[in-house]
């Protein structure tokens, strides 16, 4: 067929192609989450409706794009990894953030019911994204350290804060000016002596994040079928491996992690 005059219009879309070999990683965030923890009455400092909720929706993304070898998420972000050697869309980095994104979005909204339960969705909530390149293994595994040492480190200051706010009647501000200035040391010590708390009893959801990971996994299900010398259908249990993203709260930031798991890092 001939090409219309406008044809050359299309030649104004840009290359976003990512460098072979890399890992490609899309990260999403929740925009303005403040106000939408706020507003759906949101637990402080962790929600475990709202992390649930989160980690559901990662694994449909997992579940239904292509590639995407693990996953690591904590507040209102999620970090996906596309294994190396992915050929998805000609490695076009628009199509992974966008297919990531709005997945995720759509997920957020459609499951929100099955975790917030007697808390109705009051306006839709967005979420932004990006896709960074990683050449090594060694800059793969840092960024998943950045992002779990975030994690690590807002959580001992939000649970402190939130200590002296709720517990010691403290004023948000007050509380703030209580913990300028602390290190690590200084918030556990809080914690311990007033409020005979050892953060390292929190829970691991809390303190590590959620990375999910491809196993397989066996599944049982009942099954109505007829067998040849009978009239009547009858129910049978089969089993059936699948393979599925499953949710652990383990330290990704050591070795031992990497050991367990070597086939995440394995090419192809
Ligand atoms: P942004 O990302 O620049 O559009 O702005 P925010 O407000 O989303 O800021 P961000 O992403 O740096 O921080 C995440 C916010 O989400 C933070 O204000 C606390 C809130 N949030 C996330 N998870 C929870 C939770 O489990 N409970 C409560 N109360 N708030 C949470
Ligand atoms: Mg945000
Ligand atoms: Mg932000
Ligand atoms: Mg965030
Ligand atoms: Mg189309």
């Amino acid at each position: 067929m001939a090409k219309s005059k406008f044809e050359y219009v299309r030649d104004f879309e840009a290359d976003d192609t990512c460098l072979p070999n890399c890992w490609v990683v899309t990260r999403l965030d929740g925009r303005n989450f403040h106000r939408f923890a706020e507003q759906h009455g949101f637990i402080k400092p962790n929600d475990d409706r709202a992390l649930h909720l989160m980690t559901k929706c990662a694994q449909t993304v997992m579940q239904e794009l292509e590639d995407i070898v693990m996953a690591y998420g904590q507040s209102d972000e999620y970090s996906f990894v596309f294994k190396k050697k992915s050929n998805w869309f000609k490695r076009r980095a628009s199509k992974f953030m966008t297919h990531v994104v709005s997945q995720f979005a759509s997920s957020y909204v459609f499951y929100w019911k099955d975790y917030f339960k007697d808390q109705p969705l009051l306006y839709p909530p967005g979420f932004d994204g990006r896709v960074v390149l990683y050449p090594s293994n060694q800059n793969l595994k840092d960024y998943l350290s950045w992002r779990q040492a975030d994690c690590h480190i807002n959580n001992l200051y939000n649970t402190v804060f939130w200590m002296l706010v709720q517990r010691s009647g403290l004023t948000p501000v007050q509380a703030q000016d209580r913990l300028q200035g602390t290190l690590a040391g200084d918030k556990n010590e809080i914690l311990f002596s007033e409020f005979n708390i050892n953060y390292n009893n929190e829970p691991l959801i809390y303190r590590k994040g959620t990375v999910l990971i491809w196993q397989k996994v066996k599944e049982v299900a009942t099954k109505r079928i007829k067998l040849p010398k009978e009239t009547e259908e009858k129910e049978v249990e089969v089993t059936r491996t699948r393979s599925k993203a499953v949710p652990l709260h383990c330290d990704i930031i050591g070795d031992q992690f990497w050991e367990d798991y070597p086939e995440i890092l394995a090419d192809s």
